[in-house]
Order: structure tokens, then sequence, then C-alpha cells
């Protein structure tokens, strides 16, 4: 079995200092969590950037800071949202992607979000595929309903994207796909031969899903932007707790975890 990529979502979109005191916001503080989420075992941080006040950003200079803060502290692989928050333009979305990161996310598909609607039209996918082809920068497929894999091998017979291809399914946001081990499955049945996963289980899901991917072959997602409880009614008082978690349970059940250049490699990302 491959080694366990583990990523830490730092910050998100949606996640106030109302909800949880220990949400990093700003580009020091977001490099301090994803210095100590490198330090825990983390290979990958996935990064959300705010303004000073806690408003989602996607502004190119807070992430600009956010990416030179991480770097000078450790080697762990930044990968950038263009998910961004619910509403933003995809020219909003794309501006990290202009500062050459090693990965960003791509969201193959429309989606409900709660009470919301994420909006991911075909045209914008193929668009957002083709700019980060531009800049070098890999994709990470964001997955929340199982049809969207479709979507990312659409990409790849029209050259917008190379293999290897590697997705995250994203469970248990309110009005997309539950995070249940049976789902899990079935998204792992759709890939093709040659591709990597790893979950995101939002919320309560997280620890079983995190279980079900070390089990089986996949890669972890853990962190605020998907949940802020360590158990039940107790908060996480750092992302690093999380990843400290998934270290332990891995190495319980037999599964070594990689440092970033193995991620790297994995991945087809330049060492
Ligand atoms: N904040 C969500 C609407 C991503 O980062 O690419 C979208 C999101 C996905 O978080
Ligand atoms: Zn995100």
């Amino acid at each position: 079995m491959q080694k366990l990529i583990i990523t830490c979502a730092l910050t998100g979109a949606e996640v106030t200092r109302e909800h949880t005191p220990y949400l990093p916001i700003t580009p020091d503080e977001i490099a301090e969590s994803a210095y100590r989420c490198w330090q825990a075992g983390a290979s990958i941080v996935h990064v959300h950037a705010r303004e000073s006040d806690g408003t989602p950003t996607q502004d190119k200079e807070i992430y600009r800071q956010i990416i030179e803060k991480v770097a000078a502290k450790c080697p762990v692989i930044v990968q950038v949202s263009t998910g961004g928050a619910v509403g933003m333009t995809p020219e909003e979305r794309l501006q990290p992607v202009t500062l050459k990161p090693e990965m960003a996310t791509l969201t193959v598909g429309t989606v409900n979000f709660g009470d919301d609607v994420f909006m991911n039209t075909p045209k914008d996918i193929e668009r957002f595929a083709q700019v980060m082809q531009e800049h070098g920068v890999r994709p990470e497929f964001e997955v929340f309903e199982v049809g969207m894999i479709t979507n990312a091998l659409r990409l790849l017979k029209k050259g917008l994207v190379s293999e290897p291809l590697h997705f995250d399914f994203v469970m248990g946001v309110p009005g997309a796909i539950p995070g249940t081990p049976e789902n899990l499955m079935h998204l792992i049945k759709q890939l093709p031969d040659g591709a990597s996963w790893s979950v995101a289980g939002v919320g309560r899901s997280q620890l079983p899903l995190s279980t079900m991917a070390i089990l089986l072959g996949g890669h972890v997602r853990v962190g605020f932007e998907d949940n802020i409880y360590y158990e039940k009614g107790v908060l996480a008082e750092s992302n690093a707790q999380f990843v400290e978690r998934v270290v332990r349970l891995a190495k319980e059940l037999g599964r070594e975890v990689a440092t970033p250049d193995e991620a790297r490699k994995m991945l087809g990302l330049p060492l």
C-alpha cells in the first residue's frame, strides 16, 4: 500500500471565530498552523485566505503572503483553494493560481451547499483546468457528488489535465453526498486505474471516513474547514491535533505516513 498522504484544511471559508476561537485567520496564524501540522505529519495544507476581520477572500496578495510564510517555515505542499466562498466569481476564485502554487483544488460540478448553491458550470470547470495547466499547477479534484468524477474524466479526455489524477471526496456537506461508508465505497469504485483519492469527512463523519481511508489505501484530509470538534461537544484546540490523531491511527493500523517529498512523487509534482 502507498504511504498515507495527510492533508490539513486549515481555515476554509465558512467557519468563524464564533464557531471556534482556535481558527487560524491571518497569514501568520495560517503559516504557524501549517508548520505545526507538518511537524505532526501532514504533507499537504489546503489553504483559504481571509481578510483580517475574517471575511473570506481570494485576494492574490494575501495568498502570496501565506505561501511565502509557509515556505519559510517548512516544506509542506501548499494547495490553494479555487473554491473560495459561495457567490464569488470565477475570476475572483482563480486569482491564487496565478501565483503558481504547487497545487490547487478544482471542484468538478455544481452542488447544493447548505442553503446555498456552489456554482461550477462545465465552461468554468474547463477554464479553471486550463488556467491551472497554463501555470503548471496540479489540480486536486474536489468531488461533492458521484457524477463529478465523470466531469473530471472529461477534462482528461480533452487534454486539460494530465495523469496521475488525484481526487478528494468531500462527504457530508448538507445538500451533497452523505458521509457514509457505503457512499465512500461507491465513489472509490468509479475511479479509473492509477488515480489516487483522499476523503474529507465533514463533521462527525471525519473520524470514521479517515479510518476507512487508512485501511483502504486512500488518503486523509482533516482540519477546521471540515470539522471543528475533536469529539462530541469538545472543540479541537488546533489543526495539528487532528493530524496527530490520524498519524496515531495510521501507526496502529500499519500504514506508513508520507513526507511532503514522498507525496510529491505520488502526485506527480516536481521535487
Ligand atoms: N468553500 C466552499 C464553497 C475548495 O476549497 O476548493 C468550496 C471549497 C472548495 O472550499
Ligand atoms: Zn476548501
